[in-house]
């Protein structure tokens, strides 16, 4: 086996690792990534379908593309990449997952410690007072709120915030962070894309995982070209055979 290059003897069990992912560490479980060339933005406008001027345009259309994602995520398994995390995790004794995902599919595998910056597909919240409407089971379009409000997807559309507690926190680790693998993110959305700088800022070490380049590519201390479920498992058989 080819070693990948990752400096191994720099880390021990102790160091504490962020597994940063986005929407290509779902792929090969069939879930669409966004800007990829059969990506959800290659056939239908971000702005109709995750913005809060969208949902205010055509809410049932916004609410049907939704459900339609949740059939697909609600047959999706949790593929060799989420599962390489959770051995990662018995590995290290100080790990985050910070996940731009709202499929759930890190849950699903058993990872803990996992911080989702852009919401939850399976929970809805009130889109006028705010309120947690709870979990939604597949199909299920739309409730209203005792309030009057229509529920929605709790994820984060463009122009929105990030949930703030989750957001301070994620950064706050990655100040301390030593090693942060960044997994199929095309490193375009902010604040979200900040965070393996704020690694490399303080001296860790970034890890870019994906079958492209990206925009992160050159400012990562190494970018593994491959898919997810391929990849990821191997670099844990290094690191595995490294701290044992
Ligand atoms: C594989 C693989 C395999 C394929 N293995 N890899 C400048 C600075 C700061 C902010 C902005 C800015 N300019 C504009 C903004 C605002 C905006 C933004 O960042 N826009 C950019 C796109 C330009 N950001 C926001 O609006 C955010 N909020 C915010 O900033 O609030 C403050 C504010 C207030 C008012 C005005 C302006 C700012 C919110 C962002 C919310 C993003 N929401 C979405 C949809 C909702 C969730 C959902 O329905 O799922 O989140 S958009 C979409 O992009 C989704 C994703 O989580 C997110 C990131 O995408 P991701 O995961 O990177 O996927 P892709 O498809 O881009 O990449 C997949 C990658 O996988 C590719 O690289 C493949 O090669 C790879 N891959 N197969 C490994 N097998």
């Amino acid at each position: 086996m080819i070693a990948t290059g990752i400096p191994l003897d720099r880390f021990n069990k102790k160091s504490r690792v962020i597994f940063f992912t986005g929407a290509g560490i779902s792929a090969e479980s069939g879930i669409a990534t966004f800007r990829d060339p059969d990506g959800h933005w290659s056939k239908y406008d971000p702005m109709k379908l995750a913005s809060p001027a969208g949902f205010r345009a055509d809410p049932d259309l916004v609410l049907a593309w939704y459900a339609a994602r949740r059939e697909t995520i609600a047959n999706a398994k949790p593929n060799l990449a989420h599962l390489s995390i959770t051995n990662f995790q018995k590995l290290f004794q100080e790990t985050l997952v910070i996940t731009q995902n709202v499929d759930g599919l890190h849950q699903a595998a058993g990872n803990h410690s996992v911080y989702e910056l852009h919401g939850s597909i399976h929970r809805q919240k009130c889109v006028k007072c705010d309120a947690d409407l709870g979990q939604i089971k597949a199909k299920t379009i739309a409730k209203l709120c005792g309030c009057g409000g229509r529920a929605r997807p709790d994820v984060v559309w463009f122009g929105e915030s990030l949930p703030h507690g989750i957001l301070d926190h994620a950064f706050g680790f990655a100040e301390k962070t030593d090693l942060c693998f960044v997994i199929g993110t095309s490193s375009q959305v902010y604040p979200s894309a900040q965070l393996p700088h704020i690694v490399k800022r303080n001296g860790g070490y970034v890890v870019e995982i994906n079958p492209e380049k990206t925009i992160l590519s050159d400012q990562a201390n190494i970018s593994l070209r491959g898919l997810a479920g391929e990849l990821l498992p191997r670099v844990y058989e290094e690191f595995y055979a490294s701290l044992n």
